[in-house]
């Protein structure tokens, strides 16, 4: 077997800084028909039927649910086009963003 040799890096190699991702947050009320929520989601964070009714039913019950993460501009962008989408319709639908622990 031919023999290799293996150098010691030296050059140094500066730890990558990921950025800090944040929630986007569905926040339930009591006018916004079920089934416009789960067309907000599909359309805005691209979830199945299945899935966005899960977040749906999630906030429903418990008050909020946690729809995705995504890096700060990302998360703030989808808030305010799904909040937008619930007022073009007089609803008031809520989708809030916080940082991730
Ligand atoms: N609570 C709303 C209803 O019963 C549905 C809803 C769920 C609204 C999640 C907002 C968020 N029509």
């Amino acid at each position: 077997m031919p023999q290799t040799t293996t150098v010691p890096r030296t050059k140094l190699r500066p730890k990558t800084e990921r950025p800090k991702l944040h929630k986007v947050i569905l926040v339930n009320d009591d006018f916004t028909p079920r089934e416009f929520v789960v067309t907000v989601l599909k359309g805005e964070f691209h979830m199945s039927e299945d899935q966005a009714h899960r977040v749906m039913i999630t906030a429903h019950q418990r008050g909020v649910c946690v729809v995705a993460v995504f890096t700060r501009d990302v998360a703030e962008t989808k808030a305010t086009r799904a909040t937008e989408a619930g007022k073009a319709k007089g609803y008031p639908l809520q989708f809030t963003t916080e940082p991730e622990e």
